[in-house]
């Protein structure tokens, strides 16, 4: 048994999810239901193959093209890659990589976004390397993290916002724990594939200076200036511009055998258990509080919430998982897809869409790993089901305006093929399709392994 999995079954055996190995927990999967993902994933990489060949991604419905900035990054060919390796689809793989190594370059005159750019492209790149063994894909990981390197350059060592990939010029100081806390897997796995740790330093930094500026009850807030430091929004919660900081604080002393990130995650997610936790008629729920008196400020919880139950199952914490995933569920249940934000209160829809995002199904396949509990594995079904019925077009995939009605919108993002069908896959999948405690997921569901 490696590292990792004897501290999650350390963890585990003091809480309701029994069991580490998949095989010994009994999860089988459903192959059948595994192949018809394959086949839906196929079915949106060749819309994007057929109508936006060599560019960021897919506008479904009009059947065009889009791209982040002024050149494409080849995000979708790049989030896609180690999900085609993952469900043996060796041709389009191919296809994929040659478009990679023979298009992308970096060099490019404008200013990317350094959370986004490290989730999809870095990791991807990284996985990639692990995966496929071409050393062209670390090449390129190298030169990416060297152009992203300077945005670290504040006066507190939290990174600024974007960095122009040419000339190193920094924007944006306003930044918020998810996008600072969220590099440490990809650049701590650079330094230790490269020998060189000033990427983990860098990444490390920088957290270290949030948590560092965390409140007198350890919980963060929205927002901070990475050149004063100070709080900009005290709004404490697990949505967007938190949630992934929790995970990476557990996952980088996972991969990393790091005991300063250990200290973080238990501190941190002592607090945020103790202020967060919602029990209301409805069920158990994350809300939102002020980060310094703890006082509730808003009964909100979303699709991006959703990360969560996976998270607390790694952690250790089976109890509060097991609650949580059933609230996820219900959240799902109640509109017949998840809204990205509802009044856990009221049951009411506060922002309708449905961005096609994964962290539902992520936190069924985390849970149905540690347990075998066949719950989680129809709670993934359902929700595969659904996506089926709801989003699928002629040409691919797409988001969902509002699900309330259904009605459709026109873009399909690169998670949906890194993440959401990945995790759908890997859930329904024979458990030696990946081994789960053999690797850890970056927050974009590229899988990391422990090669040093
Ligand atoms: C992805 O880019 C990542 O999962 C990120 O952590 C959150 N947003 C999307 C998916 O919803």
């Amino acid at each position: 048994m490696n590292y990792m999995s004897s501290v999650l079954c350390a963890a585990m055996a003091t809480s309701v999810l029994a069991g580490c190995d998949p095989r010994e927990t009994g999860a089988v999967g459903d192959p059948e239901l595994a192949e018809r993902v394959r086949d839906e994933f196929v079915h949106a990489w060749n819309g994007y193959v057929l109508h936006a060949w060599g560019h960021d991604g897919l506008n479904p419905v009009s059947e065009t093209y889009y791209d982040w900035y002024d050149a494409s990054l080849y995000m979708t060919p790049l989030d896609a890659f180690d999900t085609m390796l993952l469900m043996g689809l060796d041709d389009e793989a191919l296809r994929a990589k040659q478009l990679i190594l023979e298009n992308l370059s970096f060099d490019h005159d404008f200013t990317v976004q350094l959370f986004e750019v490290t989730i999809r492209i870095l990791g991807g790149l990284i996985t990639a390397y692990q995966m496929d063994g071409d050393p062209r894909f670390l090449e390129l990981a190298v030169d990416l993290a060297d152009r992203l390197l300077p945005a670290f350059e504040s006066p507190t060592g939290m990174p600024y916002w974007g960095v122009n990939l040419r000339t190193g010029e920094t924007t944006g100081t306003v930044m918020n724990p998810a996008e600072i806390g969220t590099l440490t897997l990809e650049f701590g796995a650079l330094s230790r594939l490269t020998g060189r740790p000033l990427y983990y330093e860098r990444a490390k930094r920088g957290v270290m200076a949030v948590y560092e500026r965390r409140s007198e009850i350890g919980l963060v807030g929205t927002t901070i200036d990475v050149e004063t430091g100070e709080w900009i929004d005290t709004e404490s919660h697990i949505t967007g511009r938190i949630d992934s900081y929790y995970e990476y604080l557990l996952k980088a002393w996972l991969l990393f055998d790091d005991e300063d990130f250990r200290e973080m995650w238990e501190t941190s997610i002592a607090a945020a258990n103790r202020y967060l936790p919602h029990e209301v008629e409805s069920g158990y729920w994350y809300g939102h509080v002020d980060m310094h008196t703890g006082e509730r400020t808003a009964t909100r919880f979303g699709a991006l919430d959703a990360f969560m139950p996976a998270v607390l199952g790694l952690g250790g914490d089976g109890d509060r998982a097991a609650r949580l995933m059933d609230s996820v569920y219900k959240m799902w249940t109640t509109f017949g897809i998840e809204p990205e934000q509802l009044d856990y209160v009221t049951m009411e829809v506060v922002s309708p869409a449905y961005y096609l995002r994964p962290e539902s199904l992520e936190s069924a396949y985390y849970l149905y790993r540690l347990t075998g509990d066949d719950r989680y594995l129809q709670m993934g079904r359902t929700m595969f089901e659904a996506i089926v019925a709801n989003c699928r077009t002629e040409s691919g995939y797409t988001m969902l305006t509002d699900v309330t009605t259904m009605e459709q919108g026109d873009r399909m993002e690169s998670f949906f093929l890194a993440e959401t069908l990945k995790y759908a896959y890997l859930l329904f999948a024979p458990p030696e399709t990946l081994d789960f405690d053999g690797v850890i997921f970056n927050t974009e569901a590229h899988p990391i392994r422990r090669t040093w």
